[in-house]
C-alpha cells in the first residue's frame, strides 16, 4: 500500500472511531394542524394511543414551552417558512384562492437550505396562497413553493375544508380532464353542485353556515367550486397518498441532504380518517384522526430506518396552532371528549390569546446528536431558519428573517435556556412572554374586524378585555389570575416592549 493511501486509511478510521455529528442532517418537520398540547401520549393523552409519536420522545428532546407564533394556521406558517412573524404583513386566514403570501424573491427556510445544498419538498396542506390575482387552476399554477425554494411540491391548495378540493404537484393539479375545467369562487356560487344550504340532506356532517358552500365527498366546504370532478380528492386517501408521496421524496433523496416539510391535513377539520382508522379511539373522527397522525409518523420513521437515515436525520415534530374541538362542523368531538384534554392543563385553545393556542406539542429527534430527555427552554418556531443556518453555516442578510434567532443550542438540548421574549399572536390581539411572565395586550372588539371571531369560539374570550392582562405561568400556568393591577411597572416595561419589537423585530 502506498504510504499516503495508508496515511488515508489511518485518518478515516480515526475520524469514524469519534462517530462525528453528521454536518448536513436530512431535516423532516413533521408539521401537524390543530394539534394539542395535551394530544399525544407522552404530554398525557390516555384516550388515544400515539406509540410511533411516544417513541420520538423516549429518544428524543420534548419541548414543554415551545410555540408556533400563532394560534392560526397561515400566520404561524408564514413565520416558520419566513423566520419573520406574520403580524408583520397583517396576515390572517386566507381563502383557498388567495394569491401567494410568500413573494417570489422572499428570502424563505427552504430557498436558505438549498444554499446548504439541500434537496426540498413541501408536502400536504399549504394554506399560504398561490399564484397572482384571479388564478386560473387549468394553467399551471404559479407562483407557489417552487418559486420560493421547494424543488418539489404536493399540496392540499388551501385547507381541507376550503376548495379547490383536488392536488396540485408542482404547478398542476392531478388528474384534471381539459373538458371539465376547475372554477372556484369565495362569491357568487359556481357550478351546478349542490351546496350545504340546498341540499343538507346529502351531508355527512351537518355544518356551520361558513362551511355550507359546495358539498364535495358528501362534505360542503368553504367557497363554492364548479368542474374538475375527475380530480377531486377523497378524504379518506389524504394519509395514503400523503405518505406515499413523503416515502418517494425520502427514498428518491436517499443520498443527499434533504430537507421535508410534511404538512398534515389531520387533524383539523373536515375530520374523515381513512375506514382503518374509524374506531382507534372512543372519541370519534377527532381521536381516529390523531391515531391515523399517529401511523404516518411511524411510516416515515419506518422509511428512515430502512433506509439507515435515522440517525442521520433531524425530525421536528410540532403543530401549528392549538386545539379546537367543533370547528364548523358536528362531528362528535365535543360530544366523546370524555377525559380527554387536548390542551393539557393549558387555558385556551385555536384562535385564543391563552397558552394552549401557541404552546405546542414538540420534539426534536436526532439521535446519535441530541440526547433524550426534556427542556423547559422557551422557543418559538420562528427561531428555526436562524438555528438552522448556524448550524449549516449559512449567513443570513440583514432584513432576513427579522424575528429569528439562533437558539440551536437549546434545539439541540445543550442548553436550557433559549430566548428571553416570545411574541405569541391570537386572532384578536398579541401577548408578550417574558420568562414566566405572560403580557396580553388589551383589546377591544369594537371597530375590530375579527370581532366575529368571539361568536365562533368561545376559548377566545379572552382575546378581547379592556385591560391588560399579566399572569405569572410559573405560579399560575392555568391563566386564572389576572394580576397586572399588582405589577403595574412590569406592565407597563412589557406593554413597552412588545410595541418596540412590534415595529423592530426581534433581530434588529
Ligand atoms: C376559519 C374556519 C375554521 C378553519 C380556520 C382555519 C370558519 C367559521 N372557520 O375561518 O373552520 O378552517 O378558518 O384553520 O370559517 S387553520 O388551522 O387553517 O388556521
Ligand atoms: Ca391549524
Amino acid at each position: 500500500m502506498k504510504k499516503n493511501a495508508l496515511f488515508g486509511l489511518i485518518l478515516l478510521l480515526v475520524s469514524c472511531g469519534e462517530a462525528p455529528a453528521p454536518d448536513k442532517p436530512n431535516i423532516i418537520i413533521l408539521y401537524v394542524d390543530d394539534l394539542g398540547y395535551g394530544d399525544i401520549g407522552v404530554n398525557g393523552a390516555t384516550a388515544v394511543q400515539t406509540p410511533n409519536i411516544d417513541r420520538l420522545a423516549a429518544g428524543g428532546l420534548n419541548f414543554t414551552d415551545a410555540h408556533s407564533t400563532a394560534a392560526t394556521c397561515t400566520p404561524s406558517r408564514y413565520a416558520l417558512l419566513t423566520g419573520e412573524h406574520g403580524f408583520r404583513s397583517n396576515l390572517d386566514i386566507v381563502d383557498g384562492d388567495a394569491s401567494a403570501l410568500i413573494r417570489p424573491g422572499k428570502p424563505t427556510l427552504p430557498s436558505m437550505l438549498k444554499k446548504a445544498g439541500y434537496s426540498t419538498a413541501v408536502i400536504g396542506k399549504w394554506h399560504l396562497g398561490l399564484g397572482d390575482g384571479v388564478v386560473d387552476w387549468n394553467k399551471e399554477v404559479k407562483p407557489g413553493p417552487r418559486e420560493i425554494g421547494f424543488d418539489y411540491s404536493f399540496l392540499m391548495p388551501s385547507t381541507g375544508d376550503r376548495v379547490p378540493s383536488v392536488y396540485l404537484e408542482n404547478h398542476t393539479i392531478i388528474g384534471l380532464d381539459p373538458n371539465d375545467p376547475i372554477a372556484v369562487s369565495y362569491g357568487e356560487k359556481v357550478g351546478s353542485r349542490p351546496t350545504g344550504r340546498e341540499r343538507p340532506d346529502l351531508l355527512r356532517y351537518q355544518a356551520d353556515d361558513q362551511h355550507s358552500d359546495t358539498i364535495i365527498n358528501g362534505v360542503s366546504r368553504i367557497g363554492t367550486m364548479a368542474g374538475g370532478e375527475a380530480a377531486l380528492w377523497l378524504d379518506e386517501e389524504f394519509v395514503d397518498i400523503f405518505t406515499g408521496k413523503a416515502r418517494d421524496f425520502i427514498r428518491g433523496n436517499k443520498d443527499d441532504p434533504f430537507f421535508l416539510f410534511y404538512s398534515f391535513h389531520d387533524i383539523h377539520v373536515p375530520r374523515l380518517p381513512n375506514p382503518r382508522f374509524i374506531g382507534k379511539t372512543d372519541m370519534g373522527p377527532r381521536g381516529d384522526a390523531i391515531a391515523q397522525m399517529d401511523w404516518v409518523v411511524g411510516e416515515i420513521t419506518a422509511e428512515l430506518e430502512m433506509l439507515g437515515l435515522a440517525e442521520n436525520t433531524l425530525i421536528l415534530f410540532t403543530s401549528d396552532n392549538g386545539p379546537v374541538l367543533n370547528d364548523g362542523y358536528s362531528d362528535q368531538a365535543v360530544e366523546r371528549l370524555g377525559n380527554h384534554k387536548p390542551a393539557g392543563i393549558y387555558k385556551g385553545g385555536k384562535y385564543s390569546a391563552f397558552e394552549a393556542g401557541t404552546r405546542m406539542p414538540t420534539i426534536i429527534h436526532w439521535p446519535g446528536t441530541v440526547d433524550a430527555g426534556v427542556s423547559e427552554a422557551l422557543i418559538s418556531q420562528v427561531d428555526l431558519y436562524a438555528s438552522l443556518a448556524a448550524m449549516l453555516g449559512v449567513e443570513i442578510a440583514d432584513g432576513e428573517a427579522v424575528d429569528s434567532l439562533n437558539v440551536v443550542d437549546a434545539l439541540l438540548g445543550r442548553s436550557e435556556t433559549a430566548r428571553d421574549y416570545i411574541i405569541e399572536e391570537s386572532v384578536v390581539t398579541l401577548s408578550l412572554r417574558k420568562g414566566n411572565w405572560k403580557y396580553i395586550a388589551p383589546t377591544s372588539p369594537q371597530g375590530n374586524e375579527r370581532a366575529q371571531w368571539v361568536a365562533i369560539d368561545k376559548a377566545i374570550e379572552g382575546g378581547f378585555t379592556a385591560q391588560a392582562q399579566l399572569y405569572n405561568l410559573a405560579e399560575d400556568p392555568t391563566e386564572q389570575n389576572n394580576i397586572a393591577n399588582d405589577h403595574p411597572e412590569l406592565v407597563q416595561e412589557m406593554s413597552q416592549k412588545l410595541a418596540e419589537l412590534r415595529i423592530s423585530g426581534f433581530r434588529n
